[in-house]
């Protein structure tokens, strides 16, 4: 008898690597999807009808920048071009508040680069009540739902005028006035709240639908599977999206799923799932509408794929070049959201080149008067700051002793 364990043949034990590491060329596989592959479904469709939605690739703009398929939801004019004004606005916000934190002005940021149209179209294709419970990745949301630049700034400095109170992280905003619900640091929490208001929305009868965001890396967390099976259980009015941006910091998505896509995880839950290009504007937009008037019917959750790449890096504290090709979003088959949707807007003949720098220029302007106006109200370096009293207020009700006492402390 030996208590030794034998040496076993070779087990299919392995550890995915990302498919291109500095150095490579970026290589993407190349799509073969078209936006006449997928027909629309009825919005009391169940799961199983979904499956090749789940896992294809919906998409509207062709290669063509011609909008087709049964996909296209036909929006108006003006519409698209509020849409494009939002994403431009996000990417010159981003652009800026990256370079002043460059600069020592922010302590940190994020940017959304290369994701602009997500939380852009997806929010613009539901009603200003519904609940929007974002990810650190959606903030754009708030244009759409109306923010001012200012108050997102006051925020990211944590001067006095910051509506959490210098309470969170930089980009870690949140807006009751819009229904935006506060960002966490531990990611994927909002997954599980986003089902539960949603339960609480068809509870009291209200027509107020759910969206909820996280990322591929996220939807490796239990809170993901959690969400799922309360809204594949209870059937609640919401929109759940997994944005699959290829990378979790320095992680490849390939160590989040060893199944074939992200989408199709939904289909065992019972949930309609579909897989989008996640830089189509116009599928997003689609897409979201056909799941909100099915939430809004009373036919349940929606699961989203929202498929896009992560165009710059995680946040001002990485530096993908350590781990990526550089430039590698330049390859991505889906091209850049902004280009697309301006591709699109001057191949109908509704924009033009010139009434697009024209646009760019005044919002760049607009970003640079709130900036000076938000550092009126105190800057990272010299403040005012919230008082330091804020620490103990508005968080208990009945504020118990030994708060009260490290208050009392601190007065001292
Ligand atoms: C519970 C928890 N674990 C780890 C982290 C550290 N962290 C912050 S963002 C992030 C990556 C998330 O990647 P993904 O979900 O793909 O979202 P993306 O940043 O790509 O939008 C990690 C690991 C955290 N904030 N919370
Ligand atoms: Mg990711």
């Amino acid at each position: 008898m030996t208590d030794e364990v034998p040496l076993a043949a070779a087990k299919p034990f392995r550890v995915p690597t990302a498919p291109c590491r500095p150095g490579d060329e970026p290589s993407f596989p190349e799509w073969k999807w078209t936006p006449e592959d997928l027909p629309i479904l009825p919005i009391d469709c169940n799961s199983e009808e979904t499956h090749e939605h789940a896992y294809g690739l919906i998409r509207v703009l062709g290669n063509d920048d011609l909008a087709k398929g049964e996909w296209n939801p036909k929006i108006d004019q003006d519409t698209i071009k509020l849409g494009l004004e939002y994403m431009l606005r996000l990417r010159i916000f981003d652009d800026r508040m990256m370079k002043l934190q460059r600069t020592g002005k922010l302590s940190f940021y994020m940017r959304s680069f290369g994701e602009e149209a997500i939380a852009i179209a997806q929010t613009m294709a539901l009603e200003q009540h519904d609940w929007v419970f974002p990810s650190y990745r959606q903030p754009g949301a708030q244009f759409v739902r109306g923010r001012d630049m200012v108050s997102m700034m006051n925020h990211c400095i944590g001067n006095e005028m910051d509506n959490v109170k210098g309470r969170q992280m930089p980009v870690h905003y949140t807006w009751k006035e819009g229904h935006f619900i506060s960002i966490s640091s531990p990611v994927g929490t909002q997954f599980n709240q986003a089902v539960g208001v949603a339960m609480a929305s068809a509870y009291k009868g209200e027509d107020q639908i759910t969206i909820t965001w996280l990322g591929d890396g996220t939807s490796a967390q239990g809170d993901y599977h959690y969400g799922l099976n309360f809204a594949s259980v209870y059937k609640p009015p919401i929109i759940l999206c997994v944005v699959n941006n290829q990378f979790a910091i320095s992680t490849h998505a390939n160590l989040a799923t060893g199944g074939p896509n992200f989408a199709s995880r939904g289909l065992p839950y019972g949930i309609p799932s579909f897989r989008v290009d996640g830089n189509d504007f116009l599928a997003l937009y689609s897409i979201t509408k056909w799941a909100r008037d099915r939430a809004s019917a009373g036919h349940g959750p929606t699961h989203i794929e929202v498929y896009t790449y992560r165009a710059g890096a995680h946040s001002s504290s990485d530096d993908p070049s350590r781990y990526r090709p550089k430039n590698d979003h330049l390859s991505w088959p889906g091209g850049d959201p902004i280009d697309r949707l301006k591709n699109h807007m001057i191949a109908c003949g509704f924009w033009t080149e010139e009434e697009h720098e024209a646009l760019v220029e005044r919002i760049d302007q607009e970003v640079v008067a709130a900036y000076k106006e938000a550092t009126s109200y105190g800057d990272l370096a010299n403040g005012p700051y919230p008082p330091a009293s804020t620490i103990f207020t508005e968080v208990y009700e009945t504020v118990p002793w030994h708060v009260q006492e490290q208050r009392e402390e601190l007065g001292k």
